[in-house]
């Protein structure tokens, strides 16, 4: 399609093998404790604005010194500029801040072949969007979807001494992909998460999961592995007196068996450190062990109603933008237990894999989510594809973490018959993949009905919505108007709300942009919501101010001002101590 950011190499000959590696097949490897070599740090990285890098072969050029060249050329390693890995290219130079296309980044690492048979597994935590892989000139494979992890076996590739690994990031908006081209945050590009390579056993734990079975009384652990082999794995939680074996048929087994600790929650975060292992492998978990389940309008943590408080965040940092350090998770999360809030939307794609091994030490609650974001191309089979993968690789990822207790298939997506079957079918997917969660959607109001109404809900346990009565719609009338009106008979999260505030801007009654009024804006809407006996949580839109393109007013000026903090994530508006209060009285 010509939407298609690579379209115009579509019929090239020379491309079209590294294309087909784009589409990727959710192939993540967990690290859990195994011992890695961390890829981070200097870099060189080229920009290639017109895709030169496929039809001249930049990832096959040999390296001679330019003095000893036969031939001109237009690409040389080291002319590209020296960059740390993570990072996010925008904020780099500041000639590359709106840079929006395919970069290529090279290193050089020193390996030694180990034992026969043994896999070297290449795992990158994410390239937004696209990445294509090479490793000593060979294509290795690639990856779409901006915010997930992928992982590839490059045993093959790799030869004794030194190694050349090289990728090209790309991150063209585009109406095909998940999100699209049109978003209300910053298109950043690069790989701006961890990247490692590990050493494994021929055959290795492709995964392994641990989960409280609804009633809370048994555990099921399952174990998958890279070979369709029978075997024996092993469990270990020693502070439960576990030790456990594993029969496994095929690659695959699994052991159910009582549970005798302490159930995980925000107020008890309790954590037990397990290990799963099968032949020389092994790998190790802090596991927390809880239920969530949706029942008529409630939500029930280990079987007890629970509201959940919060807000939602983007991942974006003024100077790191998407790259998040563990400082910057900690902190977020210590802002969320200010506020007197147990639940925080990760919105609106997977944020870093250590949020959630974070918020399982912590104690917080989250909602997990892929950018199925507004009007992607809800009739495209391959944009349903890439969005199928994300939410795998996502799932895969975060498997294990008690704080995610739900699985987000899409925000603020029209209900037309296309997005209905993709969205459902999505929903099928996380359902399948993963039982032991709650399934939800930020929908939209039904403009017709004026109720909270959505063909998909059916297919959901948690409604979500988001909603802006006295931000984007003057007064609150609707607001009550539409509580009033509606039976969704499943829980509602409303999953945003909120209004924009300019930190210092004063102002009596509703003057938009003011301090004031927000403050007031969540004393009105939190006093309706907390009376809806329907409503079982809010995520207050959002914790900090954010980077976005689309906003371009004096007040915005380029970003999104919705925060309870401003971007700095330090000066507080007022409405950080008002919905702080409100949070207590609810
Ligand atoms: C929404 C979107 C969110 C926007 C927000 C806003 O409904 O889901 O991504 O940033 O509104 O501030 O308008």
């Amino acid at each position: 399609a010509a939407d298609d950011p690579f379209h115009h190499l579509h019929d090239e000959d020379y491309a079209r093998p590294y294309l087909a590696g784009l589409a990727g097949a959710a192939t993540y490897v967990p690290v859990n404790g195994r011992p890695v070599l961390s890829l981070a740090g200097d870099w060189r990285l080229t920009l290639d604005l017109f895709d030169e890098g496929l039809r001249q072969k930049w990832f096959a050029l040999d390296e001679t010194p330019p003095s000893q060249w036969s031939q001109p050329r237009d690409y040389e390693i080291e002319a590209g500029e020296l960059v740390p890995v993570p990072s996010c290219w925008n904020l780099l130079k500041p000639e590359w801040t709106y840079f929006e296309g395919a970069a290529w980044y090279t290193r050089h690492l020193d390996w030694q072949s180990g034992h026969a048979g043994e896999r070297a597994i290449l795992n990158i935590g994410a390239a937004n969007y696209a990445a294509l892989v090479f490793v000593n000139g060979i294509h290795v494979g690639g990856h779409r979807g901006g915010s997930t992890p992928f992982s590839l076996d490059v045993t093959d590739a790799l030869r004794n001494g030194r190694n050349r690994l090289q990728v090209m990031v790309e991150n063209r908006r585009s109406p095909v992909r998940v999100p699209m081209q049109h978003i209300d945050w910053f298109n950043y590009g690069g790989l701006y998460r961890e990247i490692s390579l590990m050493r494994l056993p021929a055959v290795f734990i492709r995964e392994a999961r641990a989960a409280l079975l609804p009633g809370g009384r048994q555990i099921r652990f399952s174990i998958a592995l890279s070979e369709t082999v029978d075997a024996t794995a092993r469990v270990d939680i020693p502070e439960l007196g576990l030790s456990l074996s594993i029969a496994v048929r095929d690659g695959e087994g699994e052991v159910t068996t009582p549970f005798t600790g302490q159930a995980w929650s925000p107020e008890a975060p309790r954590l037990y450190d397990a290990v799963f292992s099968c032949g020389e492998d092994r790998i190790t978990e802090r596991l927390g062990f809880r239920t969530i389940e949706a029942r008529g309008t409630d939500i029930l943590l280990n079987g007890e109603k629970i509201w959940l408080k919060g807000v939602c965040v983007h991942e974006d940092d003024l100077v790191l933008g998407k790259v998040s350090t563990e400082d910057d998770v900690r902190r977020r999360l210590r802002h969320v237990k200010e506020l007197g809030g147990n639940f925080l939307r990760l919105s609106h794609y997977p944020h870093h894999a250590h949020v959630a091994r974070i918020a399982d030490e912590m104690g917080l609650l989250l909602w997990a989510e892929i950018p199925v974001y507004w009007a992607i191309a809800f009739d495209n089979p391959d944009t349903y594809a890439d969005a199928e993968n994300q939410l795998r690789e996502l799932i895969a990822r975060d498997i294990n973490r008690a704080s995610v207790i739900l699985w987000g298939v899409g925000n603020e997506n029209a209900d037309t018959d296309a997005r209905l079957s993709f969205m459902a079918r999505l929903a099928q997917v996380a359902r399948k993949a993963d039982p032991t969660r709650l399934i939800g959607a930020a929908c939209l109001i039904n403009r017709e009905t004026f109720a909270i109404e959505d063909r998909l809900a059916e297919h959901l346990d948690v409604i979500g919505l988001n909603e802006y009565f006295g931000w984007y719609e003057p007064d609150f009338s609707g607001l009550d108007r539409l509580l009033a009106n509606s039976a969704p008979g499943k829980p509602v999260i409303v999953s945003e709300t909120g209004a924009d505030a300019l930190p210092g801007h004063r102002g009596a009654g509703r003057v938009l942009f003011t301090e004031d009024w927000q403050a007031e804006f969540y004393r009105q809407q939190v006093r309706r919501l907390a009376a809806t006996p329907y409503v079982a949580g809010i995520a207050a839109w959002l914790l900090y101010d954010f980077r976005t393109e689309r906003r371009q007013t004096s007040f915005q000026k380029g970003f999104n001002r919705k925060g309870l903090i401003a971007e700095d994530k330090t000066t507080r508006k007022l409405a950080f101590a008002v919905l702080t209060e409100l949070f207590a009285e609810w």
